[in-house]
């Protein structure tokens, strides 16, 4: 009796104390050399986003959650829309209204790479509204964080599913 006790106290403590973390392995889509990776990792505060994408052409380019975990089409649409489970408006990353998936635009350098670093106060890594399962696209152009509903960003030049990652 006390050693079921105690093995339900430890899972129950395991799954608090469990670090929540995701990745997403990003390939181009048809005709597209961008390749790159994500993570996502629970931090005070939200959910800290890390990007290092390479082959881009340089300057901005949208970088969105997209609600699909399906990079199969070759031009990735396959993936569908941003992920938007709160029924918003596009907009920026630090908009007052926003998609889940609006995560602004990628900077990438002349030779072609970008690198994110921020701490995003609307993903989450758990419950209904979880990215995990759903995708992550680079596009061609920059994310004009107004344009409806997709930020006018154009193409999308890679792509990948997010997947937790358990440690
Ligand atoms: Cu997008």
């Amino acid at each position: 009796m006390k050693t079921a006790l105690c093995a339900v106290m430890f899972v129950l403590l395991a799954a608090v104390v469990r670090a929540e973390k995701a990745v997403c392995v990003m390939q181009g889509t048809k005709g597209s050399q961008v390749a790159g990776t994500v993570t996502f990792t629970k931090v005070e505060g939200g959910v800290r986003v890390v990007a290092d994408v390479t082959n881009l052409t340089p300057g901005e380019h949208g970088f969105h959650i997209h609600e699909k975990g399906d990079c199969s089409a070759p031009d990735a649409s396959s993936a569908g829309g941003h992920f938007n489970p709160t029924g918003h408006k596009h907009g920026g990353p630090d908009a007052e209204e926003r998609h889940a998936g609006d995560l602004g635009n990628l900077t990438a350098d002349a030779s072609g790479k970008a690198h994110y670093d921020r701490v995003d106060k609307e993903l989450q890594l758990t419950g209904p509204n979880t990215i995990i399962g759903r995708s992550v696209i680079v596009h061609e152009k920059v994310d004009d964080l107004k344009t409806q509903p997709t930020g006018n960003a154009g193409a999308r030049v890679a792509c990948g599913v997010i997947t937790a990652v358990k440690d």
